[in-house]
């Protein structure tokens, strides 16, 4: 009964856990579950430990831990983008390196990214850029930033990184050009970074944070 309990228990809480991990290339700083609600995991000045990544037959490496989740990757070529409309072009639309999907599956996901095929102005051979993930899982949209030097000299993923899927990951669904992706309604630099959905997401983690105090609590009584 005891262990069937805390097994029940060790599920609630990676259930509450639950976000998405970039692997490969590294993002800005260790994962930060609360953060992962603002601008770059709440990492906002660049990083000097830049990516050799490939121009173009690139490849990203995450792991999810929603069943069901949305994802899209935008783009910088600004020096220090500390906000997200360092990700926009001239015309305030977000630069898409990876066009918005939908996809199934939790564990890992490799796929891949061909950043030249984007037709970014100032992406090319030698340039910096950051490229920021933005994961919608179903509790608020999730963000990771991996910070970039472009080569044409480089392919693939480095040997070390195991570029597999979990066999649960179903088909993908981009979305056509045409359709609006998730809103993004934070404007603001990291430190201030903050919006309605995403505050209200931070509660609703507080709240199933306080169920599972009492769920733990119960059982403490029980044993
Ligand atoms: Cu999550």
């Amino acid at each position: 009964m005891r262990f069937t309990s805390i097994a029940f228990l060790a599920a609630l809480v990676s259930a509450v856990s639950a976000h998405f991990h970039l692997q490969y290339p590294g993002p800005r700083g260790p994962f930060n579950m609360e953060n992962e609600l603002t601008f770059c995991d709440n990492y906002g000045q660049v990083t000097t430990n830049r990516t050799v990544f490939p121009l173009s037959n690139g490849y990203y490496l995450l792991t999810s831990e929603h069943p069901l989740w949305t994802l899209g990757v935008i783009i910088s070529t600004v020096p220090d983008p500390d906000n997200f409309a360092n990700f926009t072009d001239s015309k305030s639309n977000y630069q898409m390196a990876v066009n918005y999907f939908e996809t199934s599956g939790e564990g890992s996901f490799c796929a891949p990214i061909d950043i030249s095929a984007a037709n970014i102005a100032g992406v090319q051979d030698g340039s910096n850029v950051t490229i920021q993930f933005i994961f919608d899982g179903g509790d608020g949209e999730l963000y990771q930033c991996a910070d970039l030097t472009l080569s044409a000299n480089t392919s693939g993923i480095p040997s070390d990184v195991s570029c597999t899927n979990s066999t649960s990951n179903a088909g993908v669904t981009y979305f056509s050009s045409g359709v609006a992706p998730p809103t993004i309604s934070v404007t603001s630099s990291s430190a201030s970074a903050t919006s309605t959905t995403s505050a209200a997401d931070a509660k609703a983690v507080v709240g199933v944070s306080g169920i599972l105090l009492s769920v733990l609590g119960s059982l403490l009584a029980l044993a």
